[in-house]
């Protein structure tokens, strides 16, 4: 069970530019937010996300209201792992429950609308690391399911379908209420 402290670590990672390749990625620990912006319509930021132990990483990217994102996971060997372009311009993407080891993943922010010319704005890239998660790969299974505010329902039955469906989410405070999954 982590401390609630660890899944909501505060504080922002600035993107470091040149950041276009691998070799050059921003590190970025597993639960951080990263800002960064969009030097050019064709800029491509990779940011290395780095977990403490294994456990389940999701992201979410906004922030640019002309940007078209894609939203890449890939390996430690840079295979691509997860690619996710669900919305148009102005829209967020995101990527929920990703398997992380301690050898982390790449995460690749890159744009699709040419026409992007706010190099002064920034993005925000939202990342939740769930270790808990890493000991029950089943619940990765619910990937699907939206991620709902955090709110405690009163019943515990109630409850442990809450704890189920929002476990990934990055304040997910019913994650450190085991005791709630009792029947
Ligand atoms: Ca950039
Ligand atoms: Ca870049």
């Amino acid at each position: 069970m982590l401390p609630l402290a660890a899944l909501c670590a505060c504080g922002v990672v600035k993107e470091k530019e040149p950041n276009d390749d691998y070799s050059r990625a921003t590190p970025l620990p597993a639960g951080r937010t990263a800002q960064g912006t969009l030097g050019s319509p064709s800029d491509v930021d990779w940011y290395l996300v780095r977990a403490p132990r294994e456990g389940v990483l999701s992201a979410r990217l906004s922030g640019i209201r002309e940007a078209d994102w894609v939203l890449s996971i890939r390996g430690p060997d840079r295979t691509e792992l997860k690619r996710v372009d669900e919305t148009g311009i102005g829209g967020d993407e995101q990527a929920l429950d990703i398997g992380i080891s301690t050898a982390g993943l790449y995460v690749v922010v890159s744009n699709k609308n040419a026409k992007a010319n706010n190099p002064a704005q920034p993005y925000d890239l939202r990342t939740s690391f769930d270790s808990s998660a890493g000991r029950e790969r089943e619940s990765v299974s619910r990937a699907s399911y939206p991620a709902r505010s955090c709110s405690m329902a009163g019943a515990s039955g109630r409850a442990f379908i809450a704890w189920s469906t929002v476990r990934h989410a990055s304040h997910t405070i019913a994650a450190s209420r085991p005791s709630l999954v009792r029947k």
